[in-house]
């Protein structure tokens, strides 16, 4: 817009795409940005205390709203903190927009040592996002974020990133504001959805799988009536979770492969928006008689892990509701609902009595959260037992790390979800070796008002790893203990609440209190080694 700096046409088009918060650690290449962010009163910007947080809240924030999580930071060393961070929002498929900056202008492909050169930065960003883009001279700055803004919103929500030298900040742009137009929805092959109305509507055993795609795409209404038509039971993989309600007469819980009977007896599958691959290295391992029918918007994940016997490259909702027109209102389903009932208890007695310390633990902070509260659980003994026996009852209250099992992400993703969800008791689940990554953070979140409650499990050891040594290595300890703070007392030196407590029976209460403390609470609770669920769990269908 003729009059507007690069950095003012930036924020102005950030606001008028509704963008409300922003997330960065300012320094030289970007304080013109940070200036008119401040300047335009319309988007409030959150200091972090390193680019990783900054990008992990920009993603819990993505995760818990639907709407795009900006980060800002600076290129080099700033821009290179937030990877693990971008490739988290990679493999979840989460919409966060990365703004780096970068030298100057002139300096650019010069390798001449200025302050935080990195000059193919956007090179290390290709891997990890779905599209990234430099301005090269500030006219640009409209054009590549108008572009980063439109990608983030079309199609798979993947991470995007742009980069300013910082030259462009303050020069006129002399141009208008792009519109920013969303790329169309992928409408399904009529031919195929009729294939797989048909398959389905014939099966005796039909079951739908829902994956982290389905839950994106918001398609709880269509695959409850397609399940109900079809007398089909849905299972729901962790990035899933939500579609339907956990107690619904057709949920057969969750999607733990190597467990759940459900898929022993089905005859032709349903998967819509999934990879197909569960934690770890699990993978679905079907009988060649067993049907599969996959739905993704991306057409690259049909039949990547599995074979596939039909795959329909399309958005989920407009897949579903094609399918639910086709069908022909009657089913060869034998599917009962107590049959389905049954699979539904069944894994869940399993589950108490695999890890009855786990279960109570998750019931304790279910019954306080109940449906609406959010949890990020980490990657820890409790927070693998949530993947698959937390009951998530709606979209955007769960967040994982997908794939990538980030450790430490939990913590500063629960503030960016808190800073999206103002409203609602937000909890982050952590273990002792998770959470010191982004501790500093209380920091942040004292001086922001973000009051998450973060929980500790503490047995003093990457316990995960102490497993690992103790099954595959002779029990050979090495690196696995960890000398703690008293997480209660640290809490407490940054302002916020910390509290110890002695027994994990305490909890539901100590969390109750702790939501209504108005400030950002630690809660650390002790526990003795546990065992994951792959140690405990076998494969028995
Ligand atoms: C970034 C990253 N580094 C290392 C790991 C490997 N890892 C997975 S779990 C774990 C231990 C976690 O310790 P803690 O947070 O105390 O949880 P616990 O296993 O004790 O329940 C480690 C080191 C990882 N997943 N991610
Ligand atoms: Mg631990």
């Amino acid at each position: 817009m003729p009059g507007m700096s690069g950095a003012e046409a930036m924020v102005a088009l950030l606001v008028r795409e509704g963008i409300e918060v922003v997330f960065g650690l300012p320094g030289v290449q970007i304080m013109d940005a940070v200036d008119a962010i401040y300047r335009s009163r319309k988007i409030r910007w959150i200091s972090t205390r390193h680019e990783q947080t900054a990008a992990f809240m920009a993603y819990g924030y993505a995760r818990t709203t639907d709407k795009t999580g900006v980060a800002l930071v600076l290129p080099g060393p700033g821009a290179l903190n937030t990877v693990a961070a971008i490739g988290t929002a990679y493999t979840a498929s989460a919409p966060v927009l990365l703004i780096s900056g970068q030298i100057e202008s002139h300096h650019l492909g010069f390798h001449r040592g200025v302050l935080h050169e990195l000059d193919e930065q956007i090179d290390i960003f290709r891997h990890l996002t779905k599209w990234c883009g430099r301005a090269v001279k500030a006219e640009d700055i409209p054009l590549v974020l108008g572009e980063a803004l439109k990608q983030v919103k079309t199609g798979r929500p993947r991470p995007v990133e742009i980069e300013v030298p910082f030259d462009l900040w303050s020069q006129p742009v002399g141009v208008t504001l792009p519109a920013i137009e969303v790329g169309p929805t992928v409408q399904p092959g009529l031919e195929e959805i009729k294939k797989a109305a048909e398959l389905l509507a014939k099966a005796s055993r039909p079951l739908i799988l829902a994956g982290g795609g389905a839950a994106k795409a918001d398609v709880s209404s269509e695959i409850t009536r397609l399940a109900a038509n079809l007398k089909a039971p849905v299972v729901m993989t962790t990035e899933g979770q939500g579609v339907i309600h956990c107690d619904h007469p057709f949920c057969a819980g969750n999607f733990v492969l190597w467990l759940n009977p459900v898929f022993k007896q089905a005859d032709v599958i349903l998967v819509v928006g999934s990879r197909l691959r569960a934690s770890g290295n699990t993978r679905l391992e079907l009988r060649p008689d067993q049907k599969v029918i996959q739905i993704d918007f991306d057409a690259d994940e049909l039949g990547r892990n599995h074979r596939i016997d039909l795959g329909i490259t399309a958005d989920a909702r407009a897949a579903l509701a094609a399918m639910l027109q086709e069908l022909p209102g009657s089913s060869a389903s034998h599917w009962r609902v107590e049959e389905i009932a049954g699979i539904r208890t069944g894994m869940k007695t399993r589950l108490e009595k695999a890890a009855p310390l786990q279960l109570a633990v998750i019931r304790s902070i279910h019954d306080v959260l109940q449906d609406d509260g959010i949890i990020v659980p980490d990657i820890t003994n409790i927070g693998y037992w949530c993947d698959i026996a937390y009951p998530v009852n709606k979209r955007c209250t769960y967040v994982d790390s997908s794939y990538f099992a980030t450790l430490g992400f939990a913590f500063p993703t629960a503030l960016g979800a808190k800073i999206g969800n103002p409203d609602k008791p937000v909890v982050a689940i952590c273990g002792d070796g998770g959470f010191p990554y982004a501790s500093a953070e209380l920091a942040t979140a004292v001086q922001e008002g973000i009051n998450v409650v973060t929980l500790i499990f503490s047995d003093n050891a990457y316990g995960t790893v102490t497993g690992i040594q103790r099954r595959q290595f002779g029990s050979r300890f090495v690196g696995n203990r960890l000398h703690n703070p008293d997480y209660a007392k640290f809490a407490e030196a940054f302002g916020a609440v910390g509290i110890r407590l002695s027994s994990h029976e305490e909890l539901a209460r100590q969390l109750s209190l702790a939501l209504e403390a108005n400030r950002p609470v630690v809660i650390e609770i002790p526990v003795p080694q546990l065992d994951t669920p792959w140690d405990t769990l076998t494969d028995d269908r």
